[in-house]
């Protein structure tokens, strides 16, 4: 993320397919096209499943996966008026350093990662901490479709459609005790399967560690994703288990987690470990409160190209104001970056 020190206009755009196009399936039941469509679908996708997304590549999903999918309240929640960014962008754009730093090594690189068997550990001040093998894990848990805006710090931008199901239900699970006031996510530390974390570049001390007050995480928006587009997570996109916090940038959605714990302190996360004056621990969406290297007043939203550089206004909390503003009534939001 900085440790190339980019500046906002640092916009590599040769990285997006400013041509991309998005286009629901659904338009092509039926027509010519969707015997060739349906072939590069997942395996398990059901026809409708199959409609949902365009150009989606087929993954592999897990037997629990593949199991709870049908059973997914689709489009729970959404967004009006934006297009979903292409399966293509969300899956070749992306930050996860363990596997590089430049914006396609996650894709190139993240095949390495062994997904499952995954295990989850839920320690801390919890009435029920355990280790869990993820599809055990999952067993409680209604999949959500959840389309929601995704802002980078880097002043990007994209919609993702995910699958997953909110951090609240988790907490219900595992009952956290009353000293409980904050979680801490951890991601996976593998230096074999992951080549950012042998590399000689020492800035980060992984693993990579993510946490939220507890309200937070209580949000209805806040949820644990497991999928986006109709599918598994792709590796680069932190399979197989990740969070996603919409209305913060996205360094807080965490990738990859093996470990979730309650705790009664504030953690110390892994982007404020490197630049606490960067990156903060709300690192709530806030056009009035600018970098100190570049303005958040503004996004590109990919795909965005040369000639269309898809500029939007940023939204006070990533356009999640009603849902969230709440929680930080009598904060002062300039110093609690
Ligand atoms: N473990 C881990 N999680 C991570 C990161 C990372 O480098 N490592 N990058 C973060 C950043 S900066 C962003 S913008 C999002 C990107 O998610 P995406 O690649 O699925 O769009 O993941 C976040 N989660
Ligand atoms: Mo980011």
């Amino acid at each position: 993320m900085l440790i190339k020190l980019p500046k906002a206009s640092d916009c590599h755009e040769s990285d997006v397919t400013p041509e991309s196009f998005y286009l629901s399936r659904r338009s092509l039941l039926g027509g010519a096209l969707a015997g060739i469509a349906a072939s590069s679908l997942p395996r398990w996708a059901s026809a409708d499943e199959a409609s949902r997304y365009a150009d989606v590549e087929a993954g592999r999903a897990p037997a629990w996966f593949a199991e709870k999918l049908p059973g997914t309240k689709w489009q729970a929640i959404t967004v009006k008026d934006e297009a979903i960014t292409p399966f293509k962008d969300a899956t070749h754009y992306n930050n996860f350093y363990e596997f590089g730093t430049d914006k396609g090594d996650p894709a190139a690189n993240a095949g390495s990662l062994k997904t499952e068997p995954w295990s989850v550990v839920i320690d801390g001040e919890v009435a029920k901490p355990g280790r869990y093998a993820l599809e055990d894990f999952m067993k409680p848990y209604q999949l959500e479709e959840r389309i929601y805006r995704l802002r980078c710090v880097e002043a990007w931008s994209m919609v993702i459609p995910w699958i997953g199901f909110p951090i609240s239900a988790l907490l219900k699970q595992v009952e956290p005790t009353s000293k409980a006031k904050y979680i801490r996510f951890e991601t996976l530390q593998d230096p074999k399967s992951m080549p950012g974390q042998r590399s000689s570049f020492g800035l980060i001390d992984w693993p990579y560690i993510e946490g939220l007050r507890l309200d937070e995480a209580m949000n209805p928006l806040a949820i644990l994703a497991v999928g986006m587009y109709g599918r598994e997570l792709p590796n680069q996109n932190g399979a197989p288990l990740r969070l996603v916090v919409p209305w913060k940038y996205g360094f807080k959605s965490v990738k990859s987690i093996v470990r979730i714990s309650l705790v009664s302190e504030q953690p110390k996360t892994t982007w404020q470990s490197i630049a606490a004056d960067e990156y903060g621990f709300y690192a709530n969406v806030n056009p009035t409160v600018d970098h100190p290297r570049w303005t958040q007043a503004r996004e590109r939203r990919l795909p965005s190209g040369l000639f269309s550089p898809n500029v939007r206004e940023t939204q006070m909390f990533n356009g999640y104001s009603d849902e969230v503003a709440a929680l930080y009534t009598g904060l002062d939001l300039r110093k609690n970056y």
